[in-house]
Order: C-alpha cells, then structure tokens, then sequence
C-alpha cells in the first residue's frame, strides 16, 4: 500500500508515523508514506494556498489550483486512483471503511484546513469525503493519521504476531473483554479466579460474556448491528435473562 499525503503542515507526520505498527510496516516496505507539501505547488511568490470566500462570510477557503496541481502531480494518469478527502462533511470513518480501502494498492489523502476548500476541488478530484467523528478539529491532519493507523493495522503481516489479528477479528464489533497480568494480587485487589485456574473453555466463557456484558451496557448499537456467533449468542441471552431477574426482583 502506498499513501500520499497532502498537506499544509508536512512536519507533523514524521514523528507520528515514526513509532509502532506504522514504522515497522514501513521499515518492512508494506507500506509507502509520501507526505506532500502543499506550498510547493504554488507559483506566487507568497506561496498563498487560501483565499477570501465568494460570496463573502468569515473565514478562508483552500484555492483550487494549488491543490490540483498537487493531485496531478501525485497520482499522475492514474485515472481510477483513491482520493479521500478528510472533511467535517465527509462520511463517517468506521473499521468497515478502513477493511474496504486495507485492500486497495494506493490511496491520497487530502488534508483540509481554513473554513473549507473550493467545491470544484471536490467536485472534480475526490472519489470519498470522510469525518472521523461529530468533533470539531483544526484540520485534516490528524484525521489523516488516524485513517492511515487504522488501514495499516489491516494490511495482512502487519501486526507481526499472527493472533492479534486473528483476535482483533473475532472481537471485531464487540468491546474488549477485561484483561489483567500480574502480579495477582495487587493492594488486596484481585484478579478474577478463573483466569488463574487454567481451565482455557471456562476462560473464553468468561471473556465472551464480559465482553458482551460490556457492549450491552456501553455501546447497545453495536450489539443490534452485530450478527453474533452461536457461543454469543447463547450468552447474550443468558445476560439478558440475568439482567431481566434483577429487574423482577427489584420490586421484592
Ligand atoms: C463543521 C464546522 N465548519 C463550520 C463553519 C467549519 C470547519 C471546522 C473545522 C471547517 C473545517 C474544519 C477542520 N476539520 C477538518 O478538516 C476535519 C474533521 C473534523 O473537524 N472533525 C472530524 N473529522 C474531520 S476530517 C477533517
């Protein structure tokens, strides 16, 4: 996979990109980063890549030449290219969005910033507009890393050890189960006996039903969204029976 970045504030991506899973798969060559100056696909002596709205109003716009440029340049005659862009109005970035573009060969990432960028720029150069959230941020920088973290993660190979991703796909949809390590005891605070029992049916019980547990208190949706295996739906049910008991007995 390879991704370009363009960008009024290129510096900011070295150190981020330095660390972790998204070095090593670069230090591996699973992934390509090339981050784009967006400055240095301006003429002007002033090397301006905003302006003034049309139609007046507070705030600035990204002009649309600099940014062409950059694109042209980037993907060159490459027609059929990713281009995202990071924006407030996008489509709101999910783990099945970064499973869809895992799988592509290349992708361009287009950081915004000011109030917005000139609407023929998006008209003419962008495949998808994407939001990572209902926040307000200064820009698209950091939701580009954030995309960029979570497609790599994706790329077969990437976590090295082969289980993580096993593991991360078998929790896919479901909030994490409680985890613990040693020492056992910690200030009189103990870890649940049965992971120190070594009965490995038992522990996976436990953990598919925390973990569902959990999601059910926390996060509801995911739960309705989810198509749910055999074992968890068995133990949906069984929480759900427990909590339903909880509810008869309050009364008495
Ligand atoms: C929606 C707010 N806009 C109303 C006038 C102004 C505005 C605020 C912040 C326009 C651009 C930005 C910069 N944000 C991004 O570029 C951005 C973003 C975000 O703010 N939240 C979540 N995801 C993203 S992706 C890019």
């Amino acid at each position: 996979m390879r991704f370009d970045i363009i960008t009024i504030f290129p510096e900011i991506f070295s150190e981020v990109f330095d660390f972790g899973i998204v070095r090593r798969a670069v230090e591996t060559a699973l992934i390509q980063i090339n981050v784009h100056d967006l400055r240095d696909f301006t003429f002007d002596r002033h090397r301006q890549v905003d302006d003034r709205p049309f139609g007046g109003g507070a705030g600035m716009v990204m002009k649309p030449e600099p940014l062409f440029r950059a694109v042209e340049a980037v993907i060159g005659d490459e027609s059929d290219a990713n281009v995202l862009l990071l924006s407030p109005q996008g489509r709101l970035f999910d783990q099945a969005t970064a499973a869809k573009y895992a799988k592509e060969q290349r992708l361009l990432l287009i950081c915004g910033r000011y109030e917005g960028i000139d609407e023929r720029v998006v008209e003419n150069l962008i495949t998808e507009e994407i939001s990572i959230g209902n926040y307000v941020l200064s820009g698209g920088e950091i939701p580009a890393m954030v995309v960029v973290d979570a497609i790599t993660r994706l790329i077969p190979g990437a976590l090295g050890c082969e289980q993580s991703a096993e593991r991360e796909s078998f929790s896919n949809g479901l909030l994490d189960y409680p985890q613990y390590t040693r020492p056992a005891d910690y200030r009189g605070k103990s870890v649940p006996e049965v992971l120190i029992s070594g009965n490995h049916a038992e522990i996976e019980r436990w953990r598919r039903r925390k973990a569902i547990e959990k999601t059910l208190r926390r996060r509801p949706e995911l739960i309705r969204d989810r198509i749910l295996s055999e074992s968890e739906q068995r133990e949906l049910e069984s929480v759900l029976k427990n909590i339903d008991e909880a509810e008869t007995n309050k009364g008495t």
